[in-house]
């Protein structure tokens, strides 16, 4: 297993979108563990492998409190089901110590492939339906500073940039 880097804000390569995994094999496979090392080191509840600049449709997330519960998307797709919406203050590794609230859709059905490449679907409840729609923004180079105000989205990409030029 490796440790990987972490892509921070405003890095460009944050904005690429991912493309779709055509096959499911033991490269895609070593990625996968080498997110969740680096997602549990950090730590943090979620990781994309747009945030380690892979560009592939890939998502590691655990939500569960004692962190034994690892979760892999592999190209998955959102299907919203209704129109309530539901806020959360969230983080992103990518943002570190920055947290905003997000309001998105409460109620998703999510289409993906696990890690032996197979089928399946999950309707997501709280906070794992949070994470699951803000790591596949990652995947479209979406970030959630990009549904906050202009203001604040700048005041952070100013602080991030002089903590940057700082670790130079
Ligand atoms: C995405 O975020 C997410 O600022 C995952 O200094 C989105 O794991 C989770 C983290 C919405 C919940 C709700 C953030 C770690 C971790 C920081 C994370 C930091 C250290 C964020
Ligand atoms: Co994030």
């Amino acid at each position: 297993m490796a440790l990987l880097n972490i892509l921070e804000f405003p890095d460009p390569r944050l904005r690429t979108v991912a493309s779709e995994v055509k096959q499911v094999d033991d490269k895609i496979r070593k990625l996968v563990d080498d997110m969740f090392e680096t997602m549990y080191e950090a730590p943090g509840v979620g990781l994309a492998a747009t945030q380690v600049n892979v560009h592939k449709r890939v998502i590691v997330i655990d939500v569960s409190e004692d962190k034994d519960q690892p979760l892999v998307f592999i190209n998955p797709r959102i299907e919203v089901l209704d129109q309530d919406e539901y806020s959360y203050e969230e983080g992103c590794l990518s943002v570190p110590g920055f947290y905003e609230e997000v309001t998105r859709p409460q109620h998703v059905r999510v289409h993906a492939l696990n890690k032996d490449g197979e089928p399946f679907q999950i309707e997501p409840e709280g906070l794992l339906a949070v994470c699951i729609q803000h790591e596949i923004d990652h995947l479209d180079g979406k970030l959630f500073v990009d549904y906050i105000s202009n203001m604040k989205r700048q005041r952070i990409r100013k602080k991030l940039e002089k903590q940057h030029r700082a670790r130079a």
